[in-house]
């Protein structure tokens, strides 16, 4: 964890800006697989960890907004669970080390509550992402489960998200070591993607190089010989000359400040002359986003100019035609680009989209755009120094959308439906880096990886060509 005063100092902030009442952070309960003693991995609530810093389950903090006191609640070790855990710190002892004096017993928790609802005071919740939750939330607070959503506080979510928004030195050093983990993860999987190879072998030397550097992947790998399907999770095809595997990975640290990057490998190691095509195209509009990025830029109008640069790389493949300024206000883009161009990034990999997307890139004046493709936008405020977003455009051919667009003659004026037929089965591509908008532009984290056509035929070739240990 990060030293006490990096937690004191952040929830300093979060209480002086609630004013008053009490704010409620439950960390989270084991989740059962198929049995109480059968749990997943244990994965902390991020604004509890953000605010509290102790990653164990069964825990919660009360911050009582105006008095200023901070109460820990968690269980200490008994006897009988020190022999299955070995020795644990007691609950004051884990508080103190994130600065906090007070604790109790979990079990105290309803009673506090309950006496602060009796007293009229106000108690201010985040939506909580898991059902263990909201049955807490129900128990404690007495509010019907399905009225949780609305009784949640919004200014306590508003005031939470503002601050994790902006990362702190401490955790974009964080993240620079996520994407150092990911990075080891994708040249894993540059190493072992050959023909003949199944689509899991590759996810299995991804997930080893994660745990090896220390990780743990940050969400499901998508490891795919279909990169059109955005968020393919079925992995059993078996690799082919010719194939592209998209590989959209991350390795999460200690810390749990995870890591989000995509390369399209070419399996058998060298990309065809319309890969690359339409590699560059991806990678041209990737950078020209990423130069465009810089403090007070709207992340829509950098999605924009991103859209603009695919229609224009597509106009000259003739696949696309017309003006790509007209393409992309007609949305004729989004027949290959049906999504958002990236998200914040952090403790989350969409970073606090449990608290609500558009509380999280939407403003009172900047709203959603419900068109398709639009509406995926994640991000779409401008962007603040400290912001770290995900970039990554990417250029899908999916048979099916191209089947019902055509169908429909969907912007007929923009789109060559002829030229797309030869296209079918070509797949997709994506191309995703971490960057952190500074004081005057926008940064790329981690060290210089590979990223164009070439470069990508490089690694492959070096990391297949090693005959020393994998990582
Ligand atoms: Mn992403």
């Amino acid at each position: 964890m990060f030293h006490a005063e990096v937690y004191r100092n952040r929830r300093r902030r979060l209480i002086s800006q609630i004013g008053s009442g009490l704010i409620l952070l439950p960390g989270h309960l084991d989740a059962p697989m198929n049995y109480v003693d059968n749990p997943y991995p244990f994965h902390q609530d991020t604004s509890f960890l953000y605010f509290v810093g102790l990653d164990q389950p069964g825990m919660a903090a009360v911050l009582d907004a105006d008095s200023g006191t901070e109460i820990v609640f968690g269980s200490d070790p008994t006897e009988d669970s020190i022999v299955w855990t070995g020795p644990l710190p007691t609950i004051r002892e884990q508080a103190e080390q994130v600065g906090i004096s007070s604790t109790m017993q979990i079990e105290q928790l309803p009673q506090i509550l309950r006496q602060a609802r009796q007293q009229g005071r106000m108690i201010h919740t985040l939506p909580p992402c898991r059902p263990e939750t909201a049955i807490q939330l129900h128990r404690l607070l007495d509010i019907p489960i399905d009225e949780i959503p609305n009784q949640c506080s919004e200014p306590l979510i508003r005031a939470v998200v503002e601050q994790r928004s902006i990362k702190s030195s401490d955790e974009i050093r964080q993240i620079e070591s996520a994407v150092e983990i990911t990075h080891a993860m994708q040249r894993a999987a540059a190493r072992v993607a050959r023909p003949g190879i199944r689509e899991y072998q590759v996810v299995a030397a991804v997930d080893h190089a994660c745990r090896w550097h220390g990780g743990m992947p940050g969400f499901i790998s998508i490891v795919t010989t279909h990169g059109e399907v955005l968020h393919n999770r079925v992995c059993t095809e078996t690799l082919q000359p010719g194939h592209l595997l998209v590989c959209d990975i991350g390795g999460e640290t200690p810390l749990h400040y995870t890591g989000d990057i995509t390369r399209t490998l070419p399996v058998g190691g060298r990309f065809t002359a319309r890969q690359k095509d339409i590699y560059a195209i991806v990678h041209r509009a990737q950078r020209a986003a990423i130069a465009a990025m810089k403090p007070g830029v709207e992340f829509r109008a950098v999605h924009r100019l991103a859209c603009v640069e695919l229609a224009r790389g597509m106009t000259a493949m003739e696949l696309m035609k017309g003006d790509p300024d007209q393409a992309v206000a007609a949305g004729a883009h989004t027949l290959f680009f049906p999504c958002g161009l990236g998200h914040m990034l952090g403790l989350d990999v969409h970073d606090m989209e449990g608290l609500g997307e558009d509380f999280v890139g939407y403003t009172d004046t900047i709203r959603r755009n419900p068109t398709f493709g639009w509406r995926s936008l994640r991000l779409a405020k401008a962007l603040q120094p400290g912001f770290v977003v995900t970039v990554e455009p990417g250029i899908y051919l999916i048979p099916d959308q191209i089947d019902r667009w055509q169908a429909r003659n969907q912007c007929r004026d923009f789109i060559n439906y002829d030229a797309l037929q030869a296209w079918r089965d070509f797949g997709g591509i994506r191309i995703e880096d971490v960057t952190v908008v500074t004081e005057s532009s926008c940064a790329i984290l981690g060290p210089a990886f590979p990223s164009t056509a070439q470069q990508l035929e490089e690694m492959i070739l070096s990391e297949q060509s090693r005959k020393d240990s994998p990582y």
